[in-house]
């Protein structure tokens, strides 16, 4: 149960497969074993191995979270049941009634969700959701805050704010930073480096990277909120089961290398895409046509495997029936929410990852029907682009 940085395994693709992955002391076996008992013998009563309960402590947990901890460069991992719940834990650690919170106004469906429909009348905490690209506001709005909520690249947008810069004004007005790091994940981004006080992770998406794991991770050094996290962790119990641990730990492994093709694939697809007839606009960090294009060429190591872009409708101008002819006729690209898996996904967020943003909100941020957004996996680019290629003739 010690902490790592991970630093003393090397580059990132190394300790991605050998941090928290020791060989078993008792039988030398190189992989974790999944643990799957919920309770620990104790030596005498309060006496324990350093395990009593698996809500409390799990060793196939708590192997994970050393090997998600170095993949961040972090000293402390915390793992939970789904992103969500990491969202939830992050903000019951840090929060009280009448703190306030700002949040980037283009964030995952899910999480302004939580942040309005709970925390805010619930919980009584005050909520800004703020337009990043535009320092002067946050500046403004950080003052008094107590949590910075910040996704980057954007979902589904794919703005991309500059951290450090945040993470300084963030500092000064005495509040914690927290990225949300799911798009690009810890090879192609360590915002604890930028300057950042909390890293959140939806490892459902690419650090399993198998469509079969739903999962959440908080990196942090913070020592204090480390320590809540662990309370809340326990006390709310939105703990991830042993074998997603095993299965998330295991996707880890190959993480670099999926990322390195994923990342390749995207910048095939978001080349083709910005070149063809059908398509209005196209948002990669990637392309030099992104307005934030230097903010990532300088933070992240790669665009990502995320492309949004938006479909010019046909000569009836519906928006909404050419955006759903394009996602049936794609046989390759599911029609699928999520993202960061081996397979590529197609969907569109004003119906579905996004449904649950008001209306006008939604328009507010340009997620229109006409938009899809697309996750690039690891099949070859080729046939992915014949695959889009077929679609959008169908539009
Ligand atoms: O699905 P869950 O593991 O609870 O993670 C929530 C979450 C948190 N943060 C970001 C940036 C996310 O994209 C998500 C989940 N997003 C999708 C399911 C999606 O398709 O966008």
């Amino acid at each position: 149960m010690s902490t790592s940085k991970g630093t003393e395994y090397g580059d990132l693709g190394t300790r991605f497969v050998h941090a928290g992955n020791e060989p078993d002391p008792r039988t030398g076996a190189v992989t974790t074993p999944i643990s799957l008992a919920t309770t620990f013998a104790q030596v005498a009563p309060g006496e324990t191995t350093g395990y009593e309960y698996s809500r409390t402590g799990n060793p196939t947990r708590n192997a994970l979270q050393l090997s998600l901890a170095a993949a961040e460069g972090a000293a402390h991992c915390v793992a939970f049941a789904s992103g969500c719940a990491a969202l939830v834990a992050i903000l019951h650690s840090t929060c009280r009634t009448g703190d306030k919170i700002v949040c980037i106004d283009d964030v995952y469906g899910g999480t302004q969700r939580y942040l309005r429909t709970c925390v805010e009348p619930i919980y009584g905490m005050k909520l800004e959701f703020v337009d990043f690209k535009d320092m002067s506001l946050v500046q403004k709005a950080v003052e008094g805050a107590k949590l910075v909520w910040l996704e980057t690249p954007t979902n589904p947008n794919l703005e991309v704010t500059d951290i450090a810069a945040v993470a300084k004004v963030t500092n000064e007005a005495g509040a914690l930073l927290v990225v949300d790091n799911t798009f690009l994940s810890p090879y192609l981004q360590n915002p604890l480096e930028l300057g950042a006080d909390i890293v959140a992770h939806s490892c459902t998406k690419s650090i399993a990277g198998h469509s079969d794991v739903v999962m959440g991770a908080v990196c942090l050094n913070n020592e204090d909120v480390h320590k809540q996290l662990l309370f809340f962790q326990n006390t709310l119990g939105s703990v991830p089961s042993p074998f997603d641990c095993y299965m998330c730990q295991r996707g880890l492994k190959t993480l670099h290398i999926r990322m390195q093709r994923s990342n390749e694939n995207a910048s095939v697809v978001a080349g083709f895409l910005e070149a063809h007839a059908q398509v209005v606009r196209v948002s990669w960090p990637g392309l030099a046509s992104h307005p934030q294009f230097e903010i990532a060429s300088r933070q992240q190591r790669g665009g990502g495997m995320v492309i949004t872009f938006w479909v010019k409708p046909g000569d009836d101008g519906d928006k909404r029936a050419a955006c759903r002819r394009f996602l049936a006729a794609t046989k390759l690209f599911v029609c699928a929410e999520s993202l960061g898996a081996v397979e590529s996904l197609a969907e569109s967020p004003s119906i579905m990852t996004h449904g649950s943003v008001p209306k006008e909100k939604r328009e507010r941020l340009g997620i229109d029907d006409a938009m899809v957004r697309l996750s690039v996996g690891i099949e070859s680019a080729q046939d992915l682009i014949a695959d889009l290629d077929q679609a959008l003739a169908q539009i």
